[in-house]
Order: C-alpha cells, then sequence, then structure tokens
C-alpha cells in the first residue's frame, strides 16, 4: 500500500469541479483516507511549492495557489503515486490524454486542476505539510 497526496486546485474547486473529480478518484480504486478542504496563505502556498523557487513560474503559481479554497486529500492504493498521477495526465492540460482530469477539468498549465506527490520521498514531505497522522484513516 502506498500514500499520495492530491490537491483539487483553485480553478476546479471554484469552477464547482470537487464532486466530478472524487468520482473519478473512486472509480479508479483509490481510497480516500484524508480529506479536508482550507484556504493557502501566500506563505504557506510558497513553502508548499519551494522546490520551484527557482522556476520563472513560481511566484504566480504561489499567487495562483492561494487566490480561492483547494481540497488536500491523502490518497492510498497500491501504486496510488503513479495512479494518482496517470489519472491526473500530463502538467499542460492541453497535452494531457482524453479522459484524464487534467484534460476534463484543467484551465491551463499553470491552473491545471490538480496536484499529485511526484516521488515516495515528496509523498512524505508533502502528506504531514496537511495532515497529522491522527487526521489520516
Ligand atoms: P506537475 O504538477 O505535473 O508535477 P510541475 O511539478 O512541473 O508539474 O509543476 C508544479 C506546478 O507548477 C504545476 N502543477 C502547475 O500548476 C505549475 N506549472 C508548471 N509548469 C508551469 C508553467 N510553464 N507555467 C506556469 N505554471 C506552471
Amino acid at each position: 500500500m502506498e500514500r499520495t497526496l492530491a490537491i483539487i486546485k483553485p480553478d476546479a474547486v471554484k469552477r464547482g469541479f470537487v464532486g466530478g473529480i472524487l468520482v473519478e478518484i473512486q472509480s479508479a480504486g483509490l481510497s480516500v483516507c484524508g480529506l479536508r478542504m482550507i484556504r493557502l496563505a501566500k506563505e504557506q502556498a510558497e513553502a508548499f511549492y519551494e522546490v520551484h523557487q527557482a522556476r520563472p513560474f513560481y511566484a504566480s503559481l504561489c499567487a495562483y495557489m492561494s487566490s480561492g479554497p483547494v481540497v488536500v486529500m491523502v490518497l492510498e492504493g497500491e501504486g496510488a503515486i503513479a495512479r494518482w498521477r496517470d489519472l491526473m495526465g500530463a502538467t499542460d492540460p492541453a497535452k494531457a490524454a482524453a479522459g484524464t482530469i487534467r484534460k476534463k477539468f484543467g484551465v491551463d498549465v499553470e491552473q491545471n486542476a490538480a496536484h499529485g506527490s511526484d516521488a515516495p520521498e515528496t509523498a512524505s514531505r508533502e502528506i504531514p505539510f496537511f495532515f497529522r497522522t491522527l487526521d489520516i484513516v
């Protein structure tokens, strides 16, 4: 069993896609074992995305991620990290495969509906960023 951190980003929350994305997750057989709606302060978004500090889109990404509520989740299942990333699709919704979440629900390369940890080490840092052990069932 593996766990990964998933986020439904502000664009998807604002446009009413939380339910649709949850259906995709559960239809794919991933279990939701933690879930919360929060609004990140800009400083919290900056801390979460600190690995991207040197990228040209960092400031804009942090402003966007703190622009409205997000839904943070812990997903669990065999190979959950890779399976959630496959389900999300490519970073740029325009290039994402048909049927993926970013293709269906994303706006552009920044407002791309969802986040997922990209490796076990990343999940180990990202899950406790949002969830205490007692918050995960
Ligand atoms: P992914 O989320 O697919 O792993 P990363 O880690 O390269 O992609 O980027 C993290 C986040 O930064 C993306 N989910 C997206 O919101 C944003 N982002 C990535 N590339 C760009 C870009 N070229 N311009 C604006 N925002 C971007």
